[in-house]
Parts: structure tokens; sequence; C-alpha cells
């Protein structure tokens, strides 16, 4: 190892992965759990690609004690989870089931015999179906229904969790939830979605203030959203402004009321009649100050000016002869990018790398091994980048890998695979990937080389 190559971490780097309740927990109808916006969505044929459901996912809800155990192998200091609603409250709002907090405070004991910090998500997606017919996130009472949930769950793991994370990425439930109808809950509603965008955000500050007031220590409050650099498909001022309004929409739609009580007035412009009508007050609640900034960076966005796409005038691209994962561009600059114009525009007290990684098609090989080198390669590359950054000032404190073991991947269903760990779904067998073993020797040394050339990773 080339000491002048290697990139070290700051002392006390939170190295961990994350996961979300409906991908992996399974066990939908057992343990007193209501049902889910998600259990309906993905029950209804044709919007999983593969007809695959999370009834059990896998199995994380009987199998945690092995979850953590891997956790543990690897040496990751930090677990993100999300707490599923449904199981904590079936019906949204009323009686609080016991069974579901059990399961959580379990999970919680777990993690803490192996000294792994839990970070804990309040809402990753899995809406109680009750809530939903009532009206779901376009209806303004589920602000105060949310804070109310979150001082239940607070009351009872606010002893042994510090670190809360309120919503996982507004704009991904909102606009594919309720504009594009490809997650649960299946709308195509353009009201709905902006409806849906405030009111999450101001469940986020009434949110963050019940966990403040609850919490018996000082808690950590942060949210999370999916933020990436949109960049123009052509150096032409059509398309730069494409790019800006596709900004405006899926980035600053949410930072700017976060960091600055206000929605951005050029979004404002193109989309008067379906922007949200916040009431007295709503800005200052959404604009709670936050412990840390929760960012979830996968890939960039490259825009095109198309007149026909109303309102924006703005269709994706992908540009010929760069590299795709089974979802998007592999585009690691881009996460650099991201963070250094959060601390020009926003300036962060505090960032945490809340989501990244890749979805690569890996199997076993005839010896038992998963060579997932693209995994190494775009984690390392990705690594770099964030490092750079760190030494530019940008206050990133931990990194989580998305996610511990391959799962249901939302409308892909099992067909795409994100994990360290990889997961025979006709068995729900684990076996660590060879990008679990590499990533367990980036925390042991705190930091990587990223290497000149030749292949990422020789596997010993
Ligand atoms: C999201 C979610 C995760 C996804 C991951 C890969 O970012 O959409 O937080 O649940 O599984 O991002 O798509």
């Amino acid at each position: 190892m080339a000491e002048d190559s290697f990139l070290r971490f700051p002392d006390g780097f939170v190295w961990g992965t994350a996961t979300a309740s409906y991908q992996i927990e399974g066990a939908w109808n057992e343990g007193g759990r209501g049902p889910s916006v998600w259990d309906t969505f993905a029950h209804t044929p044709g919007k999983i690609c593969d007809g695959t459901t999370g009834d059990v996912a896998v199995d994380h809800y009987h199998r945690y004690r092995e979850d953590v155990d891997l956790m543990a192998e690897m040496g990751l200091n930090a677990y993100r989870f999300s707490i599923a609603w449904p199981r904590v409250i079936p019906e949204g709002t009323g009686a609080v089931n016991a069974a579901g907090l059990d399961f959580y405070d379990r999970l919680v004991d777990a993690l803490l015999a192996r000294n792994i910090t839990p970070y804990a998500t309040l809402f990753h997606w899995d809406l109680p179906q009750a809530l939903q017919d009532a009206g779901g996130w376009a209806n303004r009472g589920i602000c105060q229904q949310f804070a109310d949930y979150t001082a239940v769950v607070v009351e009872r793991l606010g002893d042994r969790i510090a670190h809360w994370i309120t919503h996982n990425e507004p704009a991904v439930h909102s606009f594919l939830g309720h504009f594009m109808g490809v997650h649960a809950p299946g709308l195509t509603d353009p009201m709905a979605t902006f409806q849906t965008i405030h009111h999450l955000l101001l469940s986020h500050g009434l949110a963050a203030c019940a966990i403040r007031a609850t919490a018996r220590t000082r808690p950590d409050v942060g949210l999370t959203l999916s933020l990436a650099p949109v960049h123009p498909a052509d150096d032409t001022d059509e398309d730069r402004e494409a790019a800006r309004r596709f900004d405006g929409v899926f980035n600053r739609m949410f930072l700017d009321p976060v960091y600055k009580a206000s929605y951005p007035d050029d979004v404002r412009q193109v989309l008067e009649v379906i922007m949200p009508k916040p009431e007295p007050g709503d800005m200052e609640t959404i604009s709670t100050p936050l412990d840390f900034l929760g960012v979830n960076y996968y890939s960039r966005h490259v825009m095109k000016y198309t007149p026909d796409i109303f309102p924006l005038q703005a269709e994706e691209v992908y540009p010929k002869g760069n590299e795709y994962s089974g979802m998007w561009e592999i585009y690691t600059p881009g996460v650099y990018e991201l963070l250094a114009r959060l601390k020009a525009d926003y300036n962060p007290s505090r960032i945490l790398i809340t989501e990244n990684g890749i979805p690569v098609p890996d199997g076993k090989d005839f010896d038992g091994k998963v060579r997932d080198f693209r995994r190494i390669r775009y984690v390392r590359d990705n690594l770099a980048e964030v490092h750079r950054a760190i030494e530019e000032d940008v206050p990133v404190q931990g990194y989580f890998h998305w996610t511990l073991t391959d799962n249901f991947e939302w409308a892909y269903g099992c067909t795409m695979r994100f994990g360290l760990v990889h997961i025979d779904f006709a068995t729900l067998e684990r076996t660590m990937k060879e990008s679990g073993r590499w990533l367990a020797q980036v925390i042991r040394d705190n930091g990587l080389d990223p290497g000149a050339s030749g292949l990422p990773f020789f596997p010993r």
C-alpha cells in the first residue's frame, strides 16, 4: 500500500449500512402489524416487475440476529434502519402494538451488544393503509399523527437510540408514489404530489420537535434527502435552463424550505397552481434547525430541453458511451460536486451520507464467492470523492452503504442486487460478498488506497 496515496478518514468516522423496513423485514402480517400501502401496492398484479412482494422479503424480522452478526463481522459501527409505522400503530393512530415495539427493542439491544450504534428512520414509505384510506400524505391532519407516532417510538426507544432521521427521501416518495404512480400508493395526481411534499416537510419539523421534547437525553435529529447534481445534456442555454428547472423541483424544492424557510421562486413561477400553500408558521416549523443532513447519493441527472414535456420542458437523457448500472449512470464525481454545492449554498452544520450503493447483477462462483468487483470500484471511487470533500472542509462525518443484504427493491422486486451480502431468494441463505470483505478492511484501516490502476481488489 503506497502510504502517500492512502486516504485516511477523520477519527470517529461513522461506518454503517442502511436498510428500510418494508424491503427486508417480511412478516407482513405477524406480530400484530397492520397493512401498509406497500402491502396493498405489491399485492396488486402488475405493479412489481417480477411479481414478488415484501411479504417475506429477506425475513429480517426473524433473522435479525444473523444480520447483526454480519454487520459485526464487517466491523460496522453504525446501522441505519427504519421503523415500520404499521408495526407500532397498526391503524396509524390510536392503539399501540406492544409486539411491534418489542421487535425494535430486541433489534436495538442486539446492535448495542455488538457496539453498533443505531440510527432510526421513522418513515421509509410504509404508511399504514388506514391512513392512506383517510387521504394519506395529501391530508394535512397526517402531520400531527406522524408527530404522535414519533413520540410513541421515542418514548420507548429513546433511552438507547440517540440518532433519529424523520423522513427518507420525501422527493422520491412524493414523485414516484403520487405523480408517476410507480411506487405506493400508486397515485398520478399532481395536486396530491405537492400537498404530499409540503406535508412530509411539515411533519418532519413537527416530528423533530416531538423527538426533542420526548427524549430524555439530547437527541441527534436529521432528515434524509435524495440529492443529485443536474447537468445540461449540451452546453446550450436551453439545456442549462432545463437542468435548472429540474434541479429546482428535485433538489431545491426540499433544501430551500429546510435551510431557507421558503420554496424556490423559480419553481413557483412554473408550477404556480399546484405549489404548496403554507399556513402561517409552517415554514418556521419546517426550518427547525437540523443536527445533521442525511444525503443519499447514487447518480446525477442529465437533462435535455424538450418543449412538449409540460411543464418542466426537460427530459432526462442517458449519455452514450458512459457506464451504467442496473438502474443509473455510474457517475462518482457527482458526490463531490453535490457536497461542495451543499456547503456553498446551504452550509449544513453536519452531513452524513445516509445511502450510497449500486445495483449490479452478481452471483456465486463455483467456489462460493461472490466477486462483485464493480460494487467495490463504485464504493471506492465514491469514498475517494467524499474524502476530497472532507479535505475541503465539508463536514461529512459518516458513510452508510446501501445496503446490507440484497433485498426487495420496490417496483424492481428482487431483480436488483444492492447488498454487501448476497441473498439466495429461494433459501434466504446469506453469503458475504467480496465487497463486504473489502469494506471491512476499509473500516479497519479507517481509510483506503484508491489505487492507481488494475483490479481494485485481489481475493485473498
Ligand atoms: C431510495 C431508498 C432505498 C432504495 C435505494 C435504491 O433511495 O429509493 O431509500 O429504499 O432501495 O435507494 O434504489
